[in-house]
């Protein structure tokens, strides 16, 4: 089965090319589609000469004005041609040789929803406590108002049989992919599975963009889903 993962960046010139690097060294059938959301960096740039001619096979997309990350994997959609799709971060934050057991459950036809936890991870791998505290009121709200049973719903790995990811009409364009997309997958009833993942968290400092606000809005859109469609 072919694994399509949607890459959105926004200003990640710093590392893109060992994400990218360690993205195709991964040992299963990938294709790999990345959406620059018109970065004022040298993102652009480095996909344009190094990138696509160290990896002609990547198909690069732009947006001409930032839309956001949703709006980036919107984008990206229509040209996925794997049986599996999940988005992978333009940071260093993930591994992305964990994919290989996060898709094992959808090859093996045992899930159809599969998430990343940094919790099911023994250390446990969070730099701020107040992260910490977002994701698990976060997974709580998903378990209370959609019945699931998970422990980190903002988690960055989110793998999906490529049909369900298709069939949601994405409402809203920025950070609110996440809980958008929990709320109509436990709609139309599917049961989240949740596999250890790792994580290295960055820092602001360092180009990281969520923020407290993302959190209240993210509590927002799951209450909203929860009560009308
Ligand atoms: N297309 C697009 N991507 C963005 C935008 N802002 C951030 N991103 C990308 O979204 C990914 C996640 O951004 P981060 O700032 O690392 O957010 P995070 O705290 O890791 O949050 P998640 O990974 O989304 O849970 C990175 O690949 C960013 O480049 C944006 O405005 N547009
Ligand atoms: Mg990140």
């Amino acid at each position: 089965m072919k694994l399509s993962l949607i890459m959105p960046v926004y200003n990640e010139s710093s590392t893109i090319r060992e994400i990218v690097r360690k993205v195709m060294a991964v040992p299963l059938d990938i294709q790999l589609i990345i959406v620059d959301d018109a970065s004022t960096d040298t993102t652009a740039q480095i996909l344009r000469d190094e990138i696509s001619s160290e990896f002609p096979q990547i198909m690069i997309l732009a947006h001409p004005v930032n839309k956001g990350k949703a709006a980036a994997i919107r984008t990206a959609l229509p040209h996925c041609t794997g049986e599996i799709i999940t988005i992978q971060d333009g940071d260093l934050e993930t591994e992305p040789n964990d994919l290989i057991h996060m898709t094992a459950p959808i090859r093996k036809g045992e899930a159809s929803v599969v998430y990343g936890s940094r919790y099911l991870n023994p250390q446990e791998p969070h730099l701020y406590r107040s992260y910490q505290l977002g994701g698990r009121i976060l997974s709580w709200t998903v378990n209370i108002l959609y019945g699931q049973h998970i422990t980190d719903e903002p988690a960055c790995y989110k793998v999906f049989r490529a049909e369900i990811l298709r069939s949601i009409k994405l409402d809203y364009d920025r950070f609110e992919f996440c809980p958008e997309v929990t709320a109509k997958v436990s709609k139309l009833g599917y049961k989240i599975k949740e596999l250890p993942m790792n994580y290295y968290p960055r820092s602001f400092a360092e180009g990281k963009k969520l923020n407290w606000k993302d959190g209240l809005k993210a509590i927002w859109v799951l209450i909203r889903y929860r009560f009308t469609d």
